[in-house]
């Protein structure tokens, strides 16, 4: 257990993100914001087809434009790729793969690279792009992930023979009864739209070879150790001549933890002639580029006995991977596996996912990465079985909650703490349910053409990635441990280094506010280093809301190593035994002799000087720790949204938006606050604006933010938020992970606002995103 100090002036306080003073005066250094002498712009030729073979390819008039240096067509530089692109998660022993490589003569989707070409300037390498000639044989394309697997359906990967990439089933039968013999089954179908993320700073890399055939990586990634390993490994390079740095990030929202092509071809290209290349995405190039999210189709059946008590839970979801596997593309669905049971105690479980290929963008992690698209079914399906019952909508979640922990539910994970039922109360007490009811009766009374209506969603989620080991019939490539080091240097200032990748989340901050407490030493005295393989050696970076709860428990682990050893010195100095010290704050004191005493930084000093160390003592004040967790973090919490529907319009627009999360203990509020915002925003969004669309030749429509509705500030009211806390016990911190809590809650609750203001006019289903025109058409098909 950690030696935690008994001063905890930092965790838990406001603290102002100290990453926020450089990045609003607009000194950030983004990967764009580098030129190095000599740097070639490099641009990428896509197919405008999502399926299409090219017949022949003439980089001659590119080559010959002005300022050109070199480029290169997929066959030119097939012998470059030691590896296809990769993919870490094989989800079943026979998941089909179909080869991936940087660059393609058979596009499988609208976007898939066909030739790059490399200028003195970007301006002299987009004119020369379009003079690169290309004869195309179109293929036909499938688009819908729902049709995919009929008879007769065009393939996305002919040489498959099939659009299936995998199927995965977990089933437990803790009863043994059968789910149609139970009292009330209600089973819904559920479209979960594509979503395409929109990071601030879109991806840009610029890879700088040096003399000694080594290569330094400038990416806007969330995970640069995991990039340095795979585009090494790609490339047949040794890791030891790639450096990856991720400068300041733009957020990325699960879009920037993947291998693209253009960050292979940006270290190929460099290493081949010699010079930096660049490349920075353009808006339109990020919206068939960049992997997309969702695109689910889910059958989701809860049966129950006439009490309301939940006896099953079944999903058969159908999954888009897209035209290819990008780096966890077949497990993203998975990562909602085992909460398909969301946070009530239903004893049989049964999921079976279907990984479908489609001429499309590839999908993998988008904020909440399965687990939103397992909460929506729930929670949807929820109110569905309450009205069946003729339940209370509240009731009903309150009545199947999960009360004891830790808890083994239905799929076989173990929640190691919670208090569903504290969330829901104080959601409650914030809501004043009974004047919202009331004014939605006279609303209704009174026929008034905006209606109400008020929609909940309690949920919990599983983060913080652990080892694949306890999931048993699963696989990943990687575990989940993650490192540490933390340096007292002998003026008193502590460096921290963390394999944490952050690109928005305030690690500078709440990870110094952690170290601070636990050596009892002033905040702005530690220094927070990240994102460089060549200062953090070892890390698996930033995703899944894994950074706290694993990253920021590494750093207690060393911690402890730190004070163990300061503790040996002081000893040694002060002459007394080690096991006579006490430890707070950064101060040791001898027991008994309370003038007696000395500091962790003084123990630095003294490490560092090493004049008088114990016999055999290493000099430096240093240590390293590696925390591989022994169970997943288990947030959750009850969220709540008030919307208006104008019936003859459709519009429905958010009131009210309350939401109670637990995250364990929080170290830092402002920073939990601006990740719960920002998350509510992205659910919200889904529920209400965000939808990639393609026609039926896999043409995006919604290629711009023009036609895929980002919404702004204008579209929203503030939220209400509060918590409660219920503390990890699997790590000394009590720390849960909260990067993507709002994203997983907020879609259902706003949908079923949405449904509770049409429910009296007999609307019973509207698809995701609810547009106006899909709530006026359901208004109207409802009166027909
Ligand atoms: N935190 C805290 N107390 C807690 C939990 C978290 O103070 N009990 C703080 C942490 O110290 C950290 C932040 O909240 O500063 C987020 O921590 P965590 O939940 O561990 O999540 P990660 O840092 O691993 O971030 C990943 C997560 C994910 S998966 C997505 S997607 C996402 C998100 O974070 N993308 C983001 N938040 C984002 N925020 C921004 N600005 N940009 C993105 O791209």
């Amino acid at each position: 257990m950690s030696a935690t100090a008994e001063k905890t002036a930092y965790v838990g306080s406001p603290v102002k993100r100290r990453e926020d003073r450089t990045l609003l005066t607009g000194r950030g250094t983004y990967v764009d914001n580098m030129t190095p002498v000599g740097t070639l712009s490099m641009v990428v030729v896509r197919s405008p087809f999502a399926h299409a073979r090219v017949t022949s390819i003439s980089l001659d008039a590119a080559r010959a434009s002005e300022g050109v240096v070199a480029a290169f067509s997929a066959a030119d530089l097939q012998d470059d790729w030691k590896a296809a692109m990769p993919c870490a998660w094989p989800v079943t022993e026979d998941m089909k793969n179909p080869p991936h490589y940087p660059l393609t003569d058979v596009a499988r989707y609208q976007g898939d690279g066909v030739a790059v070409v490399l200028a003195e300037t970007r301006a002299q390498a987009k004119d020369a792009a379009e003079l690169v000639e290309i004869d195309w044989e179109p293929l036909d394309a499938v688009v819908d992930v729902g049709k995919a697997l009929e008879d007769g359906s065009s393939l996305a990967q002919p040489e498959l023979g099939t659009n299936e990439c995998y199927v995965w089933r977990l089933d437990t039968d803790a009863t043994g009864q059968a789910i149609d013999d139970a009292d009330v089954v209600v089973t819904r179908r559920y479209y979960q739209p594509r979503l395409i993320p929109n990071a601030i700073e879109p991806r840009a890399v610029l890879a700088v070879p040096g003399p000694a055939a080594e290569v330094t990586l400038y990416a806007a990634t969330q995970i640069p150790h995991i990039l340095r390993l795979l585009v090494a490994a790609t490339l047949g390079m040794s890791e030891t001549k790639l450096r990856v740095v991720a400068p300041d990030v733009g957020g990325g929202f699960g879009s920037k933890l993947d291998v693209y092509a253009e960050d292979l071809l940006a270290v190929a290209l460099a290493r081949r002639l010699g010079r930096p290349v660049k490349w920075t995405e353009e808006r339109s190039e990020n919206y068939v580029a960049t992997i997309h999210g969702r695109d689910f189709v889910t059958e989701y059946t809860l049966a129950a006995t006439k009490d309301g008590t939940i006896t099953h839970c079944r999903a058969r979801v159908t999954a888009a991977m897209g035209a290819y596997l990008q780096l966890v593309t077949p497990g993203i669905p998975l990562l909602g596996a085992w909460v398909y049971a969301g946070p009530y105690a239903i004893p049989n479980y049964s999921v079976e996912f279907t990984g479908v290929f489609t001429n499309t963008t590839p999908t993998d992690a988008y904020r909440g990465a399965g687990r939103p698209e397992a909460t929506y079914v729930i929670e949807r399906t929820m109110d569905a079985l309450a009205d069946e019952l003729g339940m209370d909508r509240v009731e009903l979640r309150r009545k199947n909650f999960i009360t004891e922990f830790p808890a083994t539910i239905g799929s076989g994970l173990t929640i190691d703490s919670g208090d569903y039922v504290a969330s829901l109360d104080k959601l409650l007490e914030h809501l004043d349910l009974d004047s919202l009811r009331a004014e939605q009766t006279k609303r209704r009374e009174n026929g008034d053409s905006r209606q109400l209506g008020v929609g909940f969603s309690t949920y919990n989620e599983m983060c913080g990635l652990a080892p694949s080991r306890i999931l048993g019939a699963i696989r990943y490539a990687a575990g989940g441990w993650e490192q540490a080091t933390i340096r007292y240097l002998p003026t008193g200032s502590v460096q921290v280094i963390t394999g944490t990748s952050p690109h928005g989340q305030g690690h500078e901050t709440s990870w110094a506010q952690i170290v601070a407490d636990q050596l009892g030493c002033d905040i702005d005295a530690v220094e927070v280093l990240h994102g460089d393989t060549s200062v953090s050696h070892a890390g698996l970076d930033t995703y899944g809301s894994r950074s706290l709860p694993v990253g920021g428990v590494a750093l207690c682990y060393a911690a402890d190593k730190v004070i163990d050893k300061a503790r040996q010195i002081v000893a040694h100095q002060l002459e007394v035994s080690a096991d006579d010290l006490e430890y707070a704050g950064g101060t040791f004191t001898v027991k008994g002799s309370p003038d007696k005493e000395m500091t962790v930084a003084a123990a630095a000093w003294a490490a560092f000087a090493a004049h008088d160390l114990p016999d055999g003592m290493e000099p430096g004040l240093e240590a390293t720790a590696t925390y591989d967790p022994p169970n997943f973090s288990w947030p959750g919490g009850a969220h709540a949204a008030v919307v208006e529907v104008d019936t003859e319009t459709g519009d429905a627009r958010l009131v009210r938006y309350v939401a109670i999360d637990d995250v364990g203990t929080v170290v830092n509020p402002l920073i939990v606050d601006g990740q719960v915002h920002g998350g509510i925003t992205q659910g919200i969004s889904t529920a209400l604006y965000e939808e990639g669309t393609y026609d039926e030749n896999g043409s995006l429509l919604t290629a711009n933010l023009v036609t895929y509705l980002v919404p702004s500030a204008a579209e929203l009211p503030s939220y209400e938020l509060d918590r409660t806390e219920s503390k990890s016990p699997t790590n000394p911190l009590g720390v849960k992970g909260v990067g993507e809590t709002g994203t997983i809650a907020a879609a259902p609750a706003v949908i079923n606002a949405v449904l509770d203001a049409v429910s009296h006019l007999g609307v019973k289903d509207i698809q995701m995103p609810a547009t106006p025109e899909r709530v006026w058409r359901a208004i109207q098909e409802a009166k027909a």
